[in-house]
């Protein structure tokens, strides 16, 4: 069997992947490409005043990364523009916030095919090609205009919207041909696997088949849900390690007898921190008697700052915190912790731990891997209660969470008075359910049935 080769915007510094402050996706990655030799690509993050595409490589940890700089306009056009200015919103649904520019596209198209030449020559002939996530749609494509044979996957770790609304993207036909160069993709839920499907049948006149199996635009391309889960026996290992514990303790010596509802969060439009914050009022104004007996600890850490929805959000979160906490605190109790910064993995795992309640609720996830980090933190003797989305990715695999609808304040309301008074009994039994998914689907049994069905492909013909 060929090398494994990782290709996605950014890639993670290799040598670490023991580190408490690595994502799952880093370390199952990083295993996967110990596993088959391979080589990480992708951006490095920083600019240089002309593209060259010198390659750099770092080697640590068993793996390779290499990574190319792109220019100022790329960074402008490619990933502030099209990625999160187009892309991003249109998939999460907000045709509102979605902008398109011709610039932007073509960005994008030019960064795509500098991703091509600079790891093209990288690239042996039984190797196989895993490419992660919206920035590269095009990817695969450009790719084979380079005469690249080999199997490529494709992962998108974002939703996938409904037809009406991804129509509304000028060129959108293209994007989904694109994407018929590959042989396997693969969406995070059966919701967006679906959307997908029919976008595929209205739009181009595309055909399903028995094995999922896809035939439009010429080609035949394999199909699949792949959910991404957690690492999560080391996320277990470091709730239960000396940082987590310290932090549990730090946080226990803060609660003063309180209880704690947390939310963690990228500081993103599409993770409905305001919604949260207004339905959190609601029950304040609802449940007096709850007053100076819980908080809300919210920790959301700034993203994309230079784009325009981003400092919006953060402005309204300001407020809407800041008029929150003015209307309900009192002198030794602050009803909203907001905190704009972010924590390791380790203290994480020990600040869920102390919460009685997780509160995720975003208005549209690819998963949301924040819940399930949340379930696989708790004390097994004395869990808390997950509250979370519909809307999520996760809660077609977490269906013993309190399910709310986020766009609803009553609902959310309702289900912090209940998850804050739930038996013992109800919550271990819930939890032990959850655990049990979070444990069987983990971040390794994802990539090994995408690494399956990858190779499982048939090799297209030249
Ligand atoms: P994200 O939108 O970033 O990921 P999520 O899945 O919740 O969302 O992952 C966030 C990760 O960042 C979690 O591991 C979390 O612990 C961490 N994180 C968030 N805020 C943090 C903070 N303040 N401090 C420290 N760590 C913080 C995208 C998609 C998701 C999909 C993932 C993986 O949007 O839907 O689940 O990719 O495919």
């Amino acid at each position: 069997m060929g090398r494994l080769i990782v290709i996605s915007n950014r890639v993670s510094p290799p040598g670490d992947e023991h580190g408490a402050s690595v994502g799952g996706l880093a370390m199952a990655l990083s295993a996967a490409l110990r596993e088959h030799n391979g080589v990480w690509f992708g951006w490095s993050g920083r600019t240089t005043e002309t593209f060259t595409g010198h390659l750099s490589f770092q080697r640590g940890g068993g793996v390779t990364v290499a990574t190319v700089d792109l220019e100022e306009q790329d960074r402008q056009e490619y990933y502030n523009g099209y990625a999160n200015r187009t892309l991003w919103p249109l998939l999460h649904y907000r045709i509102d916030l979605s902008a398109y520019e011709r610039s932007f596209d073509e960005g994008y198209s030019r960064v795509n095919a500098r991703f091509a030449d600079t790891v093209l020559p990288l690239l042996e002939p039984d190797d196989f090609i895993w490419v992660h996530d919206y920035h590269l749609i095009p990817l695969g494509r450009e790719l084979r205009r380079r005469g690249v044979g080999a199997r490529i996957g494709f992962f998108l770790h974002i939703p996938w919207p409904p037809r009406r609304l991804f129509t509304t993207l000028p060129n959108h036909a293209e994007l989904v041909q694109a994407l018929f160069d590959y042989d396997l993709v693969g969406f995070q839920t059966q919701d967006a696997l679906s959307a997908f499907q029919e976008y595929v049948t209205f739009e181009a006149g595309g055909t399903i088949g028995p094995d999922g199996e896809v035939t439009a635009f010429g080609r035949t391309i394999r199909l699949g849900a792949f959910p991404i889960g957690l690492d999560t026996e080391a996320f277990v290992a470091a709730a239960e390690g000396e940082a987590a514990h310290a932090w549990r303790q730090r946080m226990e010596t803060s609660l003063a007898g309180r209880r704690m509802i947390v939310g963690v969060d990228r500081l993103d439009y599409s993770k409905g921190l305001e919604e949260r914050f207004l339905a959190y009022e609601e029950f304040l104004t609802r449940t007096p008697e709850a007053h100076e007996q819980v908080f809300l600890l919210q920790i959301a850490t700034p993203s994309r700052d230079e784009v325009p929805a981003y400092q919006e959000i953060r402005a309204r979160l300001d407020g809407v915190s800041g008029r929150i906490n003015g209307a309900f605190a009192t002198a030794d109790w602050v009803p909203i912790r907001y905190v704009n910064r972010s924590y390791r993995r380790d203290e994480l795992a020990g600040i869920y731990r102390a919460a009685a309640i997780g509160l995720v609720t975003p208005l549209r996830d690819g998963m949301n891997l924040v819940a399930k980090e949340y379930v696989a933190a708790q004390d097994p003797a004395d869990p808390g209660v997950l509250i979370l989305s519909q809307f999520a990715g996760a809660a077609e695999q977490m269906t013993e969470a309190l399910i709310v609808n986020p766009f609803s304040r009553e609902d959310m309301s309702d289900a912090i008075r209940r998850g804050l008074a739930m038996e013992k009994a109800e919550r271990l039994r819930r939890w032990e359910t959850l655990m049990d998914g979070v444990k069987r689907f983990d971040v390794t049994a994802w990539r090994d049935a995408f690494v399956g069905a990858l190779l499982a492909a048939p090799l297209r013909e030249a």
